[in-house]
């Protein structure tokens, strides 16, 4: 009997290969007979996109923090009731790039918002819902951060400095400690074949 459907999330600091193995993942699961919703937070929907937008601005370089958390679960909100709720209750998989343990890791380790606070929005916007599975690629921020800023101009938050991306990495190493039953980690400072044949090995295993 196939499993139910699964919900599940990629994580980590920028750089690390997030949306460069989204397409696969969803693919590899495809290949094993899964249908696929993919997304991405913050946006997920069109209020997302938009909230997005103003949460990337660096016109917006000096948003409270506060502000910020709550802008991240506004689209949340949005996006768990419009998209992700409904793809799982239609049978769907869902493949998220970035989810709640980005609220933890950014805003909680990188700007050090109390992690009561955020535990109180997750539940008041989630209730029960949690992700199933989440890969975790992880590599130290000196070599992730390098690899994105090879691109175009940086964002509000690529703006940050590496010891921002060093707090929010321990914060996420933290959080898979604590949940190694849900989180699978990734060793992303392996040449992209290396990190695939990582990825398809695990997605292979968690649809057994
Ligand atoms: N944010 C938040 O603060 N709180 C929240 O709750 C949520 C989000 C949900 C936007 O997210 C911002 O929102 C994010 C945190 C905040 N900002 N930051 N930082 P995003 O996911 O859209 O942004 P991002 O993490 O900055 O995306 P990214 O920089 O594109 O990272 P990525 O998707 O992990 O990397 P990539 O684009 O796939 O790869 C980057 C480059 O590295 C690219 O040229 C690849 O070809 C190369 N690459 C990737 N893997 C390898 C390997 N293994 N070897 C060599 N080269 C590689």
């Amino acid at each position: 009997m196939s499993r139910p459907p699964i919900f599940i999330t990629v994580e980590g600091i920028e750089g690390v290969g997030k949306s460069t193995h989204m397409n696969f993942i969803a693919e590899r699961l495809q290949a094993r007979g899964r249908s696929v919703i993919q997304t991405r937070e913050p946006g997920g929907t069109a209020l997302g996109e938009g909230i997005r937008a103003l949460l990337l601005d660096r016109a917006h370089a000096g948003m409270n923090a506060d502000a910020e958390l709550l802008l991240i679960f506004a689209a949340r909100a949005q996006h768990v009731e419009k998209v992700i709720r409904p793809s799982l209750a239609a049978g769907n998989d869902v493949l998220c790039d970035r989810f709640t343990d980005a609220t933890y890791a950014y805003q909680g380790g990188g700007r050090g918002v109390g992690l009561d606070r955020i535990a109180v929005l997750e539940s008041f916007v989630q209730r029960t819902l949690r992700p199933h599975l989440t890969l975790l690629l992880d590599a130290p921020a000196g070599i992730a951060c390098a690899r994105a800023r090879h691109r175009s101009e940086s964002d509000r938050f690529e703006a940050e400095d590496l010891a921002f991306f060093d707090r929010v990495r321990a914060a996420y190493l933290q959080r898979s400690a604590r949940e190694p039953g849900r989180f699978r980690i990734v060793d992303a400072t392996q040449p992209l074949d290396a990190v695939r044949r990582q990825i398809a090995d695990l997605v292979q295993r968690m649809i057994l």
